[in-house]
C-alpha cells in the first residue's frame, strides 16, 4: 500500500457563511429530560456535549452518538440527533461501521466502566488498534451503576459490592495504560467535576484523526458516592493537570502518568499520528473502483464470484 493515503473528506464543523444555516443551540439538540439520579457526574458529561455541539456548530446530521448498555449508556437517548444506544458493550463495533461507512460524519461513543472493559473489552482493544476515526468517552465511575452495584473492571481492591460482600479482591485496570498499550493514538484524562477541562479535551479529540479516547471520572452518587473527592479541590482534593513539559508523542512517558497513583493528573497523556482504518479502507476502496468502472452492480459481484472459484 502506498504511503500517502486518499485523504478522507474533513468532518464540516466550521461556521458557516453569512445568510446559511446556523448551528445548532442546546435547546435543539436536547431531547428527553434524561433519568439520572440527581447528581450523577453523567449530567455534566452530557451538558459538556452540548456545549461542543453549540460551540463548534455541528448539525443533526454531521454527528452521531452512539453507546452500549449502563446508566451512562443512556446517553444517546437524551441526544435529539441520530445515535443508538446499542448492545451491552458492542458499541465500538457498531459505531466503527458507522465511521468507516460515513467519514462524513463525526461519530462519538459514550459508555460506562464496564460497557468498555469488562463485557466490551476485546472491542476497546481491537478498535484502538485499528485506529478507526471515532471519539470513545468512558464515563467511570467504577463501580457497575445500573445494576446496582457490582465491582467493575476499575473498581479499586477493597471495593465493597453485591459481588465482592467482602470487598474486591481483584486487580482493577487502569484505563489510561490499556488505551495506550493497545494503540489509541488520542488518550486523555478528565473528571465531571471541571466543565473547561472536559470541553478542552472533548474539542481536542474531536480534533483528532484516528481512536481518540478520554476517561471522564464520572461519579455515581448512588452506588460509589465521594469515589473521586481526592481529585476534587471543592471536598478538599487536588486537580493537577499534565505537566507542561509532558511530551504526548512520548509513549513511555504517557506510561509513566497513567500510573501515577490517584488522583493522578488530567489532560492529554498521549497523542500519535498514524493512518487511520477509514483512510486505509479509503485507498483501498480507490484503487479497486478504478477496476470496475461503469460495471454494474451485479457484474462486479460475478467478477468475484468468478475469482473465488
Ligand atoms: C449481555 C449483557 N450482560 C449483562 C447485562 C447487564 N448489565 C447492564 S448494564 C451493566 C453494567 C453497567 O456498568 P457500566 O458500564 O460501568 O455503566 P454505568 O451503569 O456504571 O454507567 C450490566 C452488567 C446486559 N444488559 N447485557
Ligand atoms: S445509579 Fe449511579 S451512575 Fe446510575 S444514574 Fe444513578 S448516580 Fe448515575
Ligand atoms: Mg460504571
Amino acid at each position: 500500500m502506498s504511503e500517502t493515503l486518499t485523504t478522507v473528506p474533513a468532518v464540516s464543523t466550521t461556521t458557516p457563511p453569512a445568510g446559511e444555516r446556523k448551528g445548532l443551540t442546546k435547546k435543539e439538540i436536547a431531547a428527553d429530560h434524561p433519568t439520572w439520579c440527581p447528581g450523577c457526574g453523567d449530567f455534566s458529561v452530557l451538558a459538556l456535549y452540548f456545549k461542543l455541539i453549540e460551540k463548534r456548530k455541528m448539525w443533526h446530521e454531521k454527528i452521531t452518538t452512539v453507546a452500549g448498555i449502563g446508566c451512562s449508556s443512556r446517553f444517546p437517548y437524551f441526544v435529539q440527533a441520530h445515535g443508538a444506544h446499542f448492545i451491552h458493550g458492542r458499541a465500538l463495533p457498531f459505531a466503527s461501521g458507522i465511521s468507516l461507512s460515513r467519514p462524513d460524519l463525526h461519530v462519538f461513543v459514550f459508555g460506562g466502566d464496564g460497557d468498555a472493559f469488562s463485557i466490551g473489552g476485546n472491542h476497546f482493544n481491537h478498535t484502538a488498534r485499528k485506529n478507526v476515526k471515532m471519539t470513545y468517552c468512558v464515563m467511570d465511575n467504577w463501580v457497575y451503576g445500573l445494576t446496582k452495584k457490582q465491582t467493575s473492571p476499575t473498581s479499586p481492591l477493597g471495593f465493597k459490592s453485591k459481588t465482592d460482600q467482602w470487598g474486591a479482591v481483584d486487580y482493577p485496570i487502569n484505563p489510561m495504560k490499556q488505551a495506550i498499550a493497545a494503540g489509541a493514538t488520542f488518550v486523555a484524562r478528565t473528571t465531571h467535576t471541571n466543565p473547561n477541562h472536559v470541553l478542552q479535551m472533548m474539542e481536542a479529540a474531536m480534533d483528532h484523526d484516528g481512536f481518540s479516547f478520554i476517561e471522564c471520572l464520572s461519579e455515581c452518587v448512588e452506588f460509589y458516592e465521594g469515589a473521586f473527592d481526592s481529585s476534587n479541590p471543592r471536598k478538599g482534593g487536588v486537580f493537577n493537570e499534565v505537566p507542561k513539559t509532558h511530551d504526548v508523542t512520548d509513549e513511555l512517558a504517557a506510561y509513566k502518568l497513567a500510573g501515577e497513583p490517584f488522583p493522578g493528573s488530567f489532560g492529554i497523556f498521549y497523542k500519535s499520528n498514524k493512518p487511520t482504518k477509514n483512510a486505509k479502507e479509503a485507498e483501498i476502496n480507490k484503487s479497486f473502483q478504478s477496476k470496475v468502472t461503469g460495471l454494474k452492480d451485479w457484474q462486479i459481484l460475478q467478477k468475484n464470484f468468478d475469482r473465488m472459484k
